[in-house]
């Protein structure tokens, strides 16, 4: 029984109308990433920060999963062994697409996070600037997200299963963001067969045995009939 190890990144859900970062009309383009996607940015202007993602949060409940998401279910629902989707998204289109074995590694746009004392509750309207914690009552809610200079969720299980993966693909994703850039190195010292699903090669592209170019929501259920059939 074979282990599977999918990571996402912006360009799956691109074709259900989420924007990605470092597309020329990206978010990146529109925002300083210092400003909105560090904790020193919060710190300095969190209404600007909080603004961000109550935007972001009400692009993506508008949004749907598309045929790359509910392919990834299909393969965990088939396939034999494990298969793990670790996702650098902060949308809930994996899970809205049927996943079950799903990491959010930066974060998602539907929990809020206190400052204080670390609880997370579910948010799903705008939050604001202030917004007291439910469990200790500090006026000191902010996104659930991992900027940079956050450790992202859940490293050790990701490394763990990544140890003994055989297969690993990344989807839609430009590989310039560490921990998740890293992954297929790791996957490959574990002797996986390692491939890059996206539109256009990506910055660690050279470090995968093969890719396959084009839009996530025709390749990606390709691949999937692909590995079902092979078993
Ligand atoms: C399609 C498509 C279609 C389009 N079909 N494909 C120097 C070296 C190495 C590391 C570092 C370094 N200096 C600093 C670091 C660490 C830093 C980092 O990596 N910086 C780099 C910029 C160099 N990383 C961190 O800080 C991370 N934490 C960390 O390392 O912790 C350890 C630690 C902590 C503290 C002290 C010491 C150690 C945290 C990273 C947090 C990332 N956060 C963001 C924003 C928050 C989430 C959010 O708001 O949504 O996460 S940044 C942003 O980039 C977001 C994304 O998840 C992430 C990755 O972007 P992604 O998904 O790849 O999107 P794009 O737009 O870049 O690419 C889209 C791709 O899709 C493209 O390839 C398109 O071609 C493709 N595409 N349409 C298929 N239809």
């Amino acid at each position: 029984m074979s282990t599977i190890v999918i990571l996402t990144g912006a360009g799956i859900s691109a074709e259900s109308g989420i924007e990605t970062f470092r597309a020329e009309t990206g978010l990146w383009a529109q925002h300083r990433v210092e400003d909105v996607a560090t904790p020193e940015g919060f710190a300095k202007d969190p209404k600007r920060v909080v603004d961000f993602y109550n935007g972001r949060r009400a692009q993506a409940a508008k949004a749907v999963p598309n045929a790359a998401h509910e392919a990834l279910a299909r393969l965990e629902a088939a396939h034999d062994g494990e298969v793990l989707v670790v996702t650098q998204n902060v949308d809930d289109l994996h899970e809205r697409g049927g996943s079950h074995n799903l990491i959010h590694m930066h974060g998602a746009l539907n929990s809020a996070l206190c400052g204080v004392c670390e609880h997370r509750w579910p948010v799903t309207s705008d939050m604001h600037v202030g917004q007291e914690c439910p469990a200790c009552g500090a006026p000191a809610a902010r996104p659930d997200i991992v900027w940079f200079g956050e450790m992202p969720h859940q490293m050790d299980r990701i490394f763990d299963v990544l140890g003994r993966a055989d297969f690993f693909a990344a989807i839609g994703t430009s590989g310039n963001v560490y921990p998740a850039a890293g992954f297929v190195a790791e996957a490959t010292r574990a002797g996986a067969h390692t491939v890059e699903i996206n539109m256009a090669p990506s910055a660690v592209g050279s470090e995968f045995d093969a890719a396959i170019m084009g839009p996530a929501t025709q390749t990606v259920p390709a691949w999937v009939d692909q590995i079902l059939k092979n078993g």
